[in-house]
């Protein structure tokens, strides 16, 4: 396969997971169209039938695109970029040298399955429901897996956390950050962290993927 002919992006503006999708897609220039999932409005649209449909989770994000034998479709951004690597030209968002990816790997899980998954919508939900504070347990399990990471990449001095490119771990940490800052995470012990992110977004792939530039970006209340 070859390609993503007519991409659509199911996907939120603040989603984490939708974001790692958008970097990708940007750095490969695969055209693609937003569909807009809203997270909140009317309890959820990603709850919707139409959108379990897509997405048997009841989340964000879905990738759809057409083939000969009609459209397809994949959930889970870290399978969806590892699509996108797979079968698009460009640059690749996985190191060749088996223990640098495998690094890589590392890195995206401590974030895909250790931290954004405790801060997720539906848990932080749950975490109120059950008389706890959300905020407070978001701050600390963000904590957590950003100071995991720091440690990971602390022994090197490359500029991306694997190499002089950057990699599927690296579109796990910018939507990250983004999200510590909004749980008011303090970032002060996480230097080389902060030094990678300064490079990803000085490329143009992490700023059309920016949640404050998608269609459905609201205004900051
Ligand atoms: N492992 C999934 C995580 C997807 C996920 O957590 N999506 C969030 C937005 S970042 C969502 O749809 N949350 C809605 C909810 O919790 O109800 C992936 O990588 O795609």
């Amino acid at each position: 396969m070859t390609g993503l002919p007519n991409a659509r992006l199911y996907a939120y503006w603040r989603s984490s997971a939708s974001w790692r999708v958008r970097i990708a897609l940007h750095l490969k220039q695969v055209p693609f169209t937003i569909v807009p999932v809203h997270l909140m409005r009317d309890g959820g649209e990603q709850k919707a039938s139409a959108n379990v449909d897509r997405n048997p989770m009841a989340q964000v994000p879905t990738l759809e695109w057409d083939s000969p034998q009609g459209p397809r479709r994949l959930t889970q951004s870290l399978a969806i970029v590892q699509l996108v690597d797979a079968c698009c030209s460009g640059p690749a968002l996985l190191p060749s040298e088996p223990c640098d990816r495998a690094r890589a790997w590392e890195i995206a899980e401590v974030i895909n399955a250790g931290t954004q998954p405790l801060q997720n919508l539906s848990v932080l939900h749950a975490v109120r429901d059950l008389g706890g504070d959300p905020a407070a347990w978001a701050s600390a399990a963000i904590t957590k897996g950003l100071a995991a990471v720091e440690r990971l990449v602390a022994d090197s001095s490359t500029t991306f956390c694997v190499g002089e490119t950057p990699s599927v771990a690296d579109l796990c940490l910018v939507p990250q950050l983004y999200n510590a800052r909004r749980f008011s995470v303090d970032l002060s012990g996480f230097e080389r962290l902060l030094a990678i992110e300064s490079a990803c977004v000085s490329l143009g792939a992490f700023e059309l993927a920016h949640p404050d530039v998608q269609p459905d970006a609201e205004p900051a209340k």
